[in-house]
């Protein structure tokens, strides 16, 4: 899986006006709050399911009803396709 540059990583990026890149990183992030802790952790039960089945984990951690995410593709050393994939379906989850 290749790094998104240029274009098509500007495009890509443009689908998820909730994630921010990491400042000395090539990496996107976003916080997530819910309205409380269950659905912090029904989020992330959900979304540990399907990065399972995609092969692609996030850096994450939870406090209370906060999830901050980081997405990145290790074995590229940047953002690619599978991160905007996994970034779609965190939206997905949360409902936004
Ligand atoms: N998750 N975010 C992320 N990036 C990877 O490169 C990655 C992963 N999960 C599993 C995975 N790579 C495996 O393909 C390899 O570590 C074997």
């Amino acid at each position: 899986m290749a790094k998104l540059e240029g274009q098509v990583r500007k495009n890509a990026l443009a689908q998820l006006p909730h994630w921010r890149e990491l400042p000395g990183r090539d990496a996107i992030a976003r916080k997530f709050v819910f309205a409380d802790f269950n659905q912090a952790f029904g989020f992330m039960a959900r979304a540990a399911l399907t990065a399972e089945k995609m092969d692609h984990h996030p850096e994450w951690s939870n406090v209370y009803k906060t999830v901050e995410v980081t997405l990145s593709t290790h074995d590229a050393g940047g953002v690619t396709q599978k991160d905007i994939e996994l970034a779609k379906a965190m939206d997905g989850f949360a409902g936004s």
